[in-house]
């Protein structure tokens, strides 16, 4: 392929064709975390299998998988020594062949995560490349030279902190790696690297996978001398080679991992002519609520606001071209309902809330493992607990700048990954049901009243109410394909919004607040209809002035 070339853009957008993805739901498991069948601690891919049946009865139709494949594990799979093996600990391959066999009987497909901005430091490409400067395996790797002071090459920040290059005293020269040092970047400049990569995508789709999400694809263009990691120069030459390379002909849904992207960037990796993505996603919603300089470690009072006008602005700028994928959380991300609800006062209504706002929204909606059943953040105590490298690197280097030991453990339980990391509580049995044996990380302490099983007897669960949503979106197009209009934008407590769709029309008020709100509707809200999903007993009326009670939400569909 001639990477030289522009890519074509069509005078004339071709018309939005129905996809599968566009109806379903995707559900996240973090396997390590998910179900441990054999008491070791950790949870493995027998353990996903067992709770098919579970996930069936949400109603998910795909899993994205984060990293099963053979590891050092020093960030629990995002560093691969093998794209073509199993992590022992997670199974074998055909405990995964016989993963995807079994989930396509309950009518589930497996999206698989692939990380090819880096590999581990243990992947024989870099166990060669290091070796020699004229190693044929070099260059799959960004080698430099010290600077004249022999220090770094440059001043890349790693993104868990310090410099992102390492020298190897192999060769005395450094290796980039934007993550940890047991992580060093590849080379996309190398067709051979490319080539690779796609050999291995192949292997992988021709096992019957449903899908790719792609971790940090939006680093993969980086031009390392003039400090420029993100939307590289060749970024989407190298997205429309893979593509064309691989998945184009396969009926399988992408999902790009971009923290950079903007509404017009999404329409490049997502336009329907462009032969890229189905989607990405974006992380507007989340750094809108992080301090501008010290980011995720010292959050913002909750600026709801904030969160509705970039929520909008993705809205429209995908409505007549892309598609929006949506989230409040992912393994990376601290529990939503922690930082968005009240798990206090109003646990159960501001999980239900938060569902009803985000899965009424236009794209395809991403559950993320125990959000179901209102998982909470973790109220860890000291440092010895926390086994996410992010935060035992972050915790070295604030405390060397002079931060108090418990002002970092602060930020670090509303902040940290592994939050969204502790064991999946499926019952009241000791460490949730999770494991019979020691898990590797605590279980939180909640999962006595907080699990799945007491969850799915309760007609009035969290988790009855995410099965309730999941299903609107196969029977109602207008929760699939209606057109966003957003109301009150400068409300501070209530987030308003409509989906129309020929004669349908949802309107969805919801109330942040753990009070309640009384509110004048305009007059195009006061309608009359059935209850599609509420959170208290069911409304069926809009007046002219109502009153939401704390958390409630409300979706009531007109038919014209
Ligand atoms: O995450 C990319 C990424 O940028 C996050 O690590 C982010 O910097 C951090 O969570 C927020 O401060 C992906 C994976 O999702 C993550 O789990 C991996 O650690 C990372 O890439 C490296 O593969
Ligand atoms: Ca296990």
């Amino acid at each position: 392929m001639d990477l030289s070339a522009t890519p074509m853009r069509h005078p004339e957008r071709s018309p939005l064709e129905p996809k599968w993805w566009h109806t379903a739901t995707i559900y996240q498991v973090y396997p390590r975390s998910f179900c441990d069948s054999n008491g070791d601690g950790i949870g493995d891919i027998p353990g996903v299998i067992s709770k098919l049946d579970y996930l069936r009865k949400l109603g998910i139709d795909v899993i994205w998988l984060s990293p099963i494949y053979k590891s050092p594990m020093d960030d629990n799979g995002y560093d691969i020594s093998d794209y073509r093996d199993i992590a022992p600990e997670f199974g074998t391959l055909a405990d995964f062949d016989r993963l995807v066999e079994e989930a396509r009987k309950h009518g589930i497909g497996i999206m698989l995560d692939l990380v090819v901005n880096h590999t581990s430091d243990e992947h024989p490409w870099f166990q060669q490349s290091r070796e020699a400067t004229d190693n044929p395996f070099r260059d799959f790797y960004i080698w430099r030279k010290p600077a004249k002071d022999g220090g770094p090459p440059n001043g890349l920040k790693s993104s868990f902190g310090g410099p992102a290059w390492t020298l190897d005293a192999e060769t005395g020269a450094y290796y980039l790696h934007m993550f940890s040092r047991r992580q060093p970047d590849l080379n996309w400049e190398n067709p051979a690297v490319r080539r690779e990569i796609y050999a291995m995508m192949n292997w992988w789709l021709d096992r019957g996978i449903a899908g790719f999400r792609m971790d940090v694809i939006d680093y993969i263009g980086k031009q390392p001398d003039q400090e420029l990691i993100k939307d590289g120069p060749h970024l989407h030459d190298y997205l429309q080679e893979m593509s064309a390379e691989t998945f184009g002909s396969r009926d399988i849904l992408t999902v790009g991992e971009t923290w950079s992207a903007t509404p017009g960037s999404a329409l490049l990796y997502s336009g329907r002519d462009r032969g890229e993505l189905s989607m990405v996603f974006q992380f507007e919603h989340v750094t809108q609520q992080w301090d501008e300089v010290y980011g995720k470690w010292r959050p913002k009072p909750f600026d709801l606001v904030g969160l509705k006008t970039v929520l909008g602005k993705w809205q429209l700028a995908l409505a007549k071209d892309g598609w929006n994928s949506l989230f409040w959380g992912n393994h990376d991300l601290p529990r939503a309902v922690s930082r968005y609800g009240d798990v206090s006062g109003y646990h159960v209504q501001s999980a239900k809330m938060l569902a009803t706002v985000l899965h009424l929204l236009k794209g395809t909606p991403y559950v993320y493992q125990g959000e179901e059943i209102g998982m909470t953040n973790m109220p860890f105590t000291s440092i010895e607990q926390y086994r996410d490298v992010e935060t035992l690197n972050m915790h070295r280097l604030h405390l060397d700048a002079g931060l108090s030991p418990e002002d970092f453990i602060k930020g670090a339980n509303q902040s940290g990954r592994d939050n969204a990391r502790t064991p999946m509580q499926w019952s009241a049995a000791p460490h949730g049901g999770f494991s019979t044996g020691v898990p590797w990380i605590d279980v939180n302490p909640n999962y006595a009243t907080v699990n799945a099983e007491r969850a799915m007897t309760d007609e009035q669960s969290i988790w009855n109410h995410y099965r309730k949503l999941i299903a609107l979106r196969k029977t109602h197009p207008v929760v699939v394909y209606g057109d966003y209009q957003s109301w009150l934008d400068t409300h501070p407590d209530l987030f308003v919004y409509t989906r129309t769709l020929n004669k349908d029309r949802v309107v969805v008020i919801a109330n942040f607040r753990p009070k309640a709100v009384t509110l004048t509707l305009p007059s195009e809200l006061q309608i009359e209809g059935p209850c599609l999903i509420c959170n208290y007993g069911p409304v069926q009326r809009l007046g002219d002035t109502i009153e939401l009670r704390p958390y409630e939400a409300i979706a009531i569909l007109d038919q014209g």
